[in-house]
């Protein structure tokens, strides 16, 4: 097992964060199921990386962004990774996710992080206010991964965690590593 990685989930209010977490992690979620706002909630999830590995993962439910609340700006400094989430029938939960995704590149610090996003509600498609095309554009342009999704389809939720833990767990790349490397030490090969 490696190493846990740190993920934060946010968005504004009644996105359905919590409902993607419980869907995923526990398939426990009935969409419409009476709102419980969250104040913050921590989810261990262990998933399977498209490597085969198996990487633990926590998932920091926050409380869901409203008029007059700014995000706690601590989220930013610890995170290996993001998962923004909008709802696709909801114009001000896309201005909100964007706005995040602003904020964290600029308080990142150099820090790589993983940011993942989700358009959820899919199953609300009827009452769609965010273009599927356009929404793909902005994520293009920001170089970001965005998945529409529905907790009422729980298979649509895999492939974004799965990419998720992938990404945030892959082995850096050679090219930090020069292969000039001592020969007598260890390879550094850990088993856990
Ligand atoms: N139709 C539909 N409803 C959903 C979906 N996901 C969540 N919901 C519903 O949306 C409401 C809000 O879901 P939550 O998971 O509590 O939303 P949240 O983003 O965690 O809200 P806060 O904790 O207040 O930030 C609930 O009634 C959910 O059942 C979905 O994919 N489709
Ligand atoms: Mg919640």
């Amino acid at each position: 097992m490696g190493k846990s990685c740190k993920v934060v989930v946010c968005g504004l209010t009644a996105v359905g964060k919590t409902a993607v977490l419980e869907q995923l992690l526990y398939a426990n979620h009935v969409a419409g199921s009476e709102p419980m706002e969250t104040l913050e909630d921590i989810y261990i999830g262990s998933i399977e990386t498209d490597r085969g590995t198996r990487e633990q993962v926590r998932f920091y439910d926050t409380r869901g962004l409203r008029d007059g609340l700014e995000f706690p700006r601590h989220y930013y400094s610890f995170a290996d990774g993001f998962v923004l989430v909008y709802s696709i029938d909801s114009k001000e939960s896309f201005r909100r996710m964007e706005a995040l995704k602003k904020d964290i590149d600029r308080q990142r610090d150099k820090k790589e992080v993983t940011i993942v996003v989700l358009g959820n509600k899919l199953d609300r498609d009827g009452e769609r206010k965010v273009e599927h095309n356009m929404a793909q554009s902005w994520a293009k342009a920001e170089r970001v991964r965005l998945w529409e999704v529905s907790v009422v389809d729980r298979h649509s939720l895999i492939e974004p965690f799965v990419y998720l833990a992938s990404k945030m767990t892959q082995p850096q790349s050679k090219s930090t590593f020069p292969l000039s490397r001592n020969k007598n030490k260890s390879s550094g090969s850990v088993d856990s």
